[in-house]
């Protein structure tokens, strides 16, 4: 990663800005782990905020990236997009369902989006709202990837277990569930090679 830097955050579809690098999404319910995932795929201790209380991230916030993928290879441009957390009971009903809105309406709008992480607690598991979301997403159209998060709260037995657990729980479509620790990095290489497929077949496409 050569840099990582805040573009903007937006509370409405409106106040996104221009189309500019390929975009990774990053979504799941509040306390998942996403703004702490993204934090470790920039490599930067502190890009985005964490936090213990749930619900902290509110708005559509965005981060551009350039990767150098290989020494002495070509840079690579990449927006991550940290979508706000759902399923946190203190949120009013309207914010709720203003999560829907805003971020059906950036899935909508992004012409850019090249693929759609689902964060999904190691020790929770797949549950309704995330299912809603893929059969939504596969809608449209778009690449989703289901991420487990946390993988470092669970026993060894445990962890073994997240992937078929998780794999059942979805179906039998879709791509398998890459279980990762933000905490202790394990499965963050395997994450990046999805993410980079993601954004090689995109060039390949030639958009
Ligand atoms: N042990 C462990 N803790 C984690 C990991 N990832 C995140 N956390 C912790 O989980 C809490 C929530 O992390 P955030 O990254 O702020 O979660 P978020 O999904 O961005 O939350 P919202 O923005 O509120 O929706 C923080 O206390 C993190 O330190 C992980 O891989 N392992
Ligand atoms: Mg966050």
């Amino acid at each position: 990663v050569l840099s990582a830097d805040f573009v903007a955050e937006a509370r409405e579809v409106g106040g996104l800005p221009a189309a500019g690098p390929p975009e990774i999404a990053i979504a799941g319910r509040s306390n998942v782990g996403k703004s702490t995932l993204l934090n470790c795929l920039a490599a930067r201790r502190a890009l985005a905020r964490t936090s213990k209380t749930p619900g902290r991230t509110r708005g559509v916030i965005l981060y551009d990236l350039v990767l150098q993928p290989s020494a002495g290879g070509g840079r690579m441009p990449l927006r991550f997009v940290d979508l706000p957390g759902y399923g946190y009971a203190k949120v009013g009903r309207d914010e709720r369902h203003g999560w829907g809105e805003l971020v059906e309406g950036f899935v909508k709008q992004s012409d850019r989006l090249k693929l759609f992480l689902v964060l999904v607690d190691a020790r929770r598991g797949v549950e309704d709202e995330e299912r809603q979301l893929i059969e939504w997403l596969a809608s449209e159209g778009v690449a989703w990837r289901v991420v487990a998060t946390k993988l470092d709260k669970l026993t060894t037995a445990e962890r073994g277990a997240v992937r078929p657990k998780m794999a059942a729980a979805l179906g039998t479509e879709g791509p398998p569930p890459l279980p990762v620790s933000a905490e202790t990095g394990d499965g963050i290489e395997r994450l990046w090679a999805v993410i980079m497929k993601a954004l090689e077949e995109d060039a390949a496409q030639g958009g």
